[in-house]
């Protein structure tokens, strides 16, 4: 965004106006911590503001402050609806299709508002009034922090927002991991921890919170689930509704696991599918390289960043798996792909 874009919005955000921030279905710590920072900030400015999400917010993000104030679109849709119709000014965090918001997309389409979009996804959708967008940032929550500092100086972060934005960059980033080449993250995470935030503290709030069923879940997954193919450089887990059930699954309890075959030396591609209903749900992660955005486009309805993407499948879990691995074989080879990185 130009500074005068900034200036155009900071003069917008006057005590009168009615601001609404808006996040993406299944909110992960990026979605709320982006949300509760904004959040944070505009209700220090005595901002009638409202934060505003699809659905539930896992439970290991509740110690965040405000997040009890959020309003779950899921729990009175209505009152949501009419939360976006009446607003003067909408946020739109950490998504960059209107589809990501579930059931208020099409409330947030027509809305009257002016619409500001802060996101780290690539190609944006068009819509959107003025637009902060930025692929080379770990997370929309850092983002969110060059916002704040632009709109009202970074004087105005305290611990409770320091800790929304860097609870958001340390999950979007898998505990600065991936998405974290760039030195400008870690000029904020070393601001964010002088305002208080204490890094080991938020890592075990959010991390450390599995019942046991979850770590036998996921000893199961490795053990007897996971296929591993050398010649492909990829491996992925399964899971049916059946070894949920054994391991009496809970929302989040698969969470992260798309990530352990990476782990492997060598393997470069992994995906993880999850029997649902009607459905299959997929997930892919990769080092390097290769697109998994472009391939879960390409073959399961989905996409995403190059290293993280999600997809969708409409066939029995076992033929989505066979699909899944002549595609690898065939069409598709991460070997092949990746043979180039360094
Ligand atoms: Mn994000």
């Amino acid at each position: 965004m130009t500074a005068n874009e900034i200036k155009k919005i900071r003069d917008f955000l006057t005590p009168g106006i009615k601001v609404v921030l808006v996040s993406h279905a299944n909110p992960d710590g990026d979605a709320i911590g982006s949300v509760l920072a904004l959040y944070g900030v505009f209700k220090k400015k005595n901002v009638n503001v409202q934060a505003l999400l699809p659905d539930i917010v896992p439970a290991f993000y509740n110690w965040l402050k405000d997040s009890d104030e959020i309003i779950l679109a899921e729990e009175d849709l209505a009152k949501s609806e009419a939360l976006i119709n009446d607003a003067d000014i909408i946020f739109c965090l950490d998504f960059n299709a209107f589809k990501r918001v579930g059931d208020i997309e099409q409330p947030l389409r027509n809305a009257s508002s002016i619409k500001v979009l802060v996101d780290h996804h690539p190609e944006p959708e068009s819509g959107f009034d003025f637009v902060m967008s930025d692929t080379s940032v770990s997370s929309t929550s850092e983002l969110i922090y060059h916002l704040i500092d632009q709109i009202e100086g970074d004087q105005i972060i305290d611990k409770p927002i320091a800790d929304a934005i860097y609870t958001g960059i340390m999950t979007d980033t898998g505990s600065f991991n991936f998405s974290s080449a760039h030195p400008g993250m870690y000029d904020i995470l070393k601001k964010l921890v002088e305002k208080g935030v204490n890094p080991a503290v938020v890592h075990q709030k959010v991390y450390d919170t599995f019942t046991e069923s979850r770590t036998r879940l996921i000893g199961h997954s490795l053990l007897n689930k996971m296929i591993v193919l050398p010649e492909y450089q990829t491996a992925y887990i399964a899971l049916s509704q059946k070894d949920l059930q054994d391991f009496n699954y809970e929302k989040g309890d698969t969470e992260g696991l798309v990530n352990y075959p990476l782990a492997i030396k060598d393997v470069v591609f992994a995906a993880f599918f999850t029997e649902k209903d009607d459905m299959v749900k997929i997930s892919f992660r990769s080092k390097g390289s290769f697109p998994a955005n472009q391939f879960a486009e390409k073959y399961f309805r989905g996409g995403g960043h190059l290293n993280a993407a999600g997809g969708k499948s409409y066939k029995s879990l076992k033929k989505t798996i066979e699909n899944f691995e002549s595609i690898i074989k065939k069409d598709f080879n991460p070997k092949l792909i990746s043979s180039n990185d360094s």
